[in-house]
């Protein structure tokens, strides 16, 4: 099987980016119901390996949290572009969740990821020079910023590399936690006494 860890966006945010897949001929754009943002690539794991993946990162504890979506730029250079992507604004919370996905994969029996996170959402691949048309497509949509949304959970996505394209099938959700209404009534128990 091949592995990924991911964040999955909401449809109606789906359904705006697909508004930025359009506009430069040369692209291979990734299909709408596959936009997501990988918190880490596994690659190739059998069924043992997925397993105790699956354990480590069932016990990756950590609380809901809002992203947004802003800016478009490219991975490579020039007619060497490989890829283009939507950015996502900084988030420490986000950091956090990947700095736990990661200590829960080496957990796992699994490599250490030795690139440094970039958090994005890739909407094309290129496999030859994109030209001009991908310096306009930064260019015209360089203010986009999406409204921001929670993410309540994160998913271990198997990932099928067909003629087609690549076939994402989320195997396992694991939840993020709510604001408690312990943590409520400690804020007003706190206020109480300061009073
Ligand atoms: P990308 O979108 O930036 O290409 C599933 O393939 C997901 O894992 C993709 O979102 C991809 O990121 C990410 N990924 C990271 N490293 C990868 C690799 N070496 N091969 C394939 N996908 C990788």
């Amino acid at each position: 099987m091949r592995l990924f860890v991911a964040i999955a966006l909401p449809e109606d945010l789906r359904a705006r980016l697909t508004g930025l897949q359009q506009g430069v001929p040369a692209a291979r754009w990734a299909d709408p119901d596959n936009l997501h943002l990988t918190l880490r690539f596994i690659g190739e794991a059998d069924g043992a390996q997925a397993q105790d993946l699956d354990a480590a990162l069932t016990q990756v504890r950590a609380a809901r949290f809002d992203v947004t979506l802003a800016g478009v730029d490219r991975f490579g250079q020039g007619r060497k572009s490989r890829a283009l992507w939507v950015g996502v604004e900084p988030a420490p919370e986000l950091d956090r969740l990947r700095r736990k996905v990661e200590q829960a994969v080496q957990a796992a029996g699994f490599a250490p990821e030795g690139r440094k996170f970039k958090p994005h959402v890739t909407l094309a691949r290129f496999k030859g020079d994109p030209g001009h048309r991908l310096d306009d497509h930064l260019a015209h949509h360089a203010a986009f910023r999406a409204e921001s949304f929670e993410v309540r959970e994160f998913v271990l996505y198997s990932s099928l590399l067909a003629q087609a394209g690549a076939i994402h099938t989320p195997e396992v959700v694991y939840p993020l936690s709510p604001p408690t209404r312990e943590l409520v009534e400690n804020a007003t128990n706190t206020r109480k006494l300061k009073n």
